[in-house]
């Protein structure tokens, strides 16, 4: 047990903090990609409904439609025209192909394929976004000192006059003056010697 090896300690402790920070980080903000490696689309089957009960959505999390947008695009819906594939009245299109859409409201958010027919075969998903997000992680509050304990303290540091001013003056008062009758002194001393 040397200073090396207490060095490593505390190495490995300050590494240890730096990925817990960087996990919350990455925690606090995920990035889903919609249908994970099939992508948006309608082709193998992709199942939406199993994609999303596979993730746990909080707020500010990203998700990430990547598609072919000659044959698809995205529509944010309400939960009736999701359910209906109803795409004649989204509340959000996009059609670039790679588009990211934060999660920044709780509740559901419903997306479908505006493209014909494509909502109908399963091209729709259903996003719930938890309330709760983390509250594990919620700061807490510190603990207040007791009123009592506080008020006693406050007077007792009040009512003492603080010393430290007067006493340094006191003794600087008193050093120059030892200096002065030393500096006398051997001044007296030298006119009688001389
Ligand atoms: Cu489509």
């Amino acid at each position: 047990m040397g200073a090396a090896s207490a060095r490593r300690g505390s190495a490995l402790a300050v590494a240890a903090a730096v990925a817990a920070v960087m996990w919350a980080g990455t925690a606090a903000a995920a990035v889903y990609e919609v249908g994970d490696k099939l992508g948006w689309t309608i082709m193998n089957n992709p199942d939406y409904a199993s994609w999303a009960k596979s993730k746990k959505f909080s707020l500010g999390d990203t998700i990430v439609f990547t598609y072919n947008k000659q044959f698809h695009n995205v529509l944010a819906v309400s939960k009736a025209d999701y359910k209906n594939c109803d795409v004649t009245k989204p509340t959000a299109t996009w059609s670039t192909g790679k588009d990211s859409v934060v999660l920044n409201t709780t509740g559901h958010h419903y997306f479908i394929c505006g493209f014909p027919g494509h909502c109908a075969i399963g091209q729709k998903v259903d996003v719930p976004v938890l309330s709760s997000a983390a509250p594990s992680t919620a700061p807490t509050m510190a603990p207040t000192p007791s009123a009592a304990g506080r008020g006693s303290a406050g007077r007792a540091a009040a009512a003492a006059p603080s010393p430290h001013g007067n006493a340094a003056s006191t003794l600087g008062c008193s050093f120059a003056l030892t200096i002065a009758a030393s500096v006398l002194s051997v001044a007296a001393a030298n006119l009688n010697l001389l």
